[in-house]
């Protein structure tokens, strides 16, 4: 290998407002990273910085979001699926970033996450579980997460309650930023343990076998936040 340096390219695609505000993030702290903003919510891309923005379906959604209609977030996708193809094409792994519960992330993230795995694309899924008084989003988002685990088994589930417990005093836009920043550093960690694993092992080891070695639980995500970690389980 000497002298020879393999470079995996790398991608995070934010879809639906969570996503997005977590690009934000990667955007701005990450600068290395490509970044993808995947929404049909006008006002929401405005306020969001990405190297491509695919702002999809404006003329069904009026640029209004898609209202947790989860049958729209997925047509919309599947609308758009050629720009979503050319928007992953040339990348080695690929991070899509999604809230459950809405109409956007819970309904295109599972059509993005297949096309990018018949693409040839590592591919992984961090999917943030609403917190647990959003009622009815709380069972969209079970249903949701359900679906994208059929199509990526390397799905990562994020609580949003974990903060809850850790910062019971926090408001609850604090306590998701500290999601969505210890979700940005997660992913910079996952992405040099991609650049590893591509350098000392790039001849005999399969894209399989390093997202089986890359996914696992949420414990180590939420290691960045500060306190003790503590598992959904817990
Ligand atoms: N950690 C975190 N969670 C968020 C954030 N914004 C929203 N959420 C959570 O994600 C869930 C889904 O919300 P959104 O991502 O806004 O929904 P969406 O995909 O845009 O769906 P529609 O607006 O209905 O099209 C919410 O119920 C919240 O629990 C955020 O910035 N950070
Ligand atoms: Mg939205």
């Amino acid at each position: 290998m000497d002298g020879l340096e393999i470079t995996p390219r790398t991608l995070a695609i934010g879809v639906g407002g969570a996503g997005c505000e977590v690009i934000n993030r990667i955007y701005s702290l990450m600068p290395m990273v490509d970044t993808v903003a995947v929404n049909c919510d006008k006002e929401a891309m405005h306020r969001t910085n990405a190297d491509v923005k695919l702002y999809i379906c404006r003329s069904v959604t009026n640029g209004e979001g898609a209202k947790g209609d989860v049958g729209l977030g997925r047509d919309c996708a599947k609308a758009h699926i050629d720009d979503i193809e050319k928007a992953m094409t040339g990348y080695d792994a690929v991070f899509i970033i999604a809230g459950m519960g809405g109409g956007t992330g819970t309904g295109a993230t599972p059509v993005i996450a297949e096309k990018a795995r018949s693409m040839g694309i590592m591919t992984f899924v961090i999917a943030i579980n609403p917190f647990s008084f959003e009622g009815r989003r709380v069972q969209v988002a079970k249903e949701g997460i359900a679906k994208i685990r059929q199509v990526c088994a390397s799905t990562v589930v994020v609580e949003n309650d974990l903060m809850v417990q850790r910062m019971p005093d926090a408001t609850m836009k604090a306590a998701m930023e500290t999601v969505n920043r210890s979700i940005a550093s997660f992913i910079g960690r996952k992405i040099a343990l991609i650049k590893e694993c591509f350098e000392s092992e790039f001849e005999s080891i399969s894209s399989d076998v390093i997202e089986q070695r890359l996914a696992g639980g949420s414990s180590d995500l939420t290691d960045s936040v500060g306190s003790k970690p503590k598992t959904a389980k817990e």
